[in-house]
């Protein structure tokens, strides 16, 4: 049976174990500190459908650039490649920090970690039909 995805994405410590946690249920890992979910975890649900809890996606805290890069590279991978079985994704911003973060980098002419995973799941995953 081809699995299907429902896929949690953002930054580390936005708030997507939080959420997973709270919605549907699941006795996960959530943490105060960025880097709390290391590994792609898939919880199966009903039937084929499986829910993915990313790592966050940038730089997490008391890790080492190598495993970040590492992290980041194998979410890529996944999304990349399972797009066509990703049903749907939610992509997890800070309310606090987001707005602020976004700005300020918009005025120097950089694009925020949330910006660019949100183009990103637009690239690979289409607009809404
Ligand atoms: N989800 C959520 N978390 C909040 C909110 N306000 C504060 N927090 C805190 O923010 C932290 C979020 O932690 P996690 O849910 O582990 O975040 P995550 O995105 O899974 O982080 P990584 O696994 O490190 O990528 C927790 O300590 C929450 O208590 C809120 O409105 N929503
Ligand atoms: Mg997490």
């Amino acid at each position: 049976m081809q699995e299907k995805y429902l896929a949690f994405t953002g930054r580390p410590n936005a708030g997507k174990s939080s959420i997973i946690k709270e919605v549907v249920g699941l006795n996960i890992a959530t943490g105060k500190r960025p880097g709390t979910t290391r590994r792609i975890s898939k919880y199966p649900l009903s039937g084929d459908l499986v829910l993915v809890d990313m790592p966050g996606f940038g730089k997490m805290m008391g890790s080492s650039k190598r495993l970040e890069n590492k992290i980041n590279d194998q979410i890529i991978e996944f999304l990349e490649s399972n797009a066509q079985n990703i049903v749907l994704a939610v992509s997890v911003l800070d309310r606090s920090t987001f707005l602020e973060v976004t700005w300020r980098l918009e005025k120097k002419g950089f694009i925020s970690v949330d910006v660019e995973i949100v183009k990103f799941l637009a690239d690979i995953l289409g607009e809404f039909p």
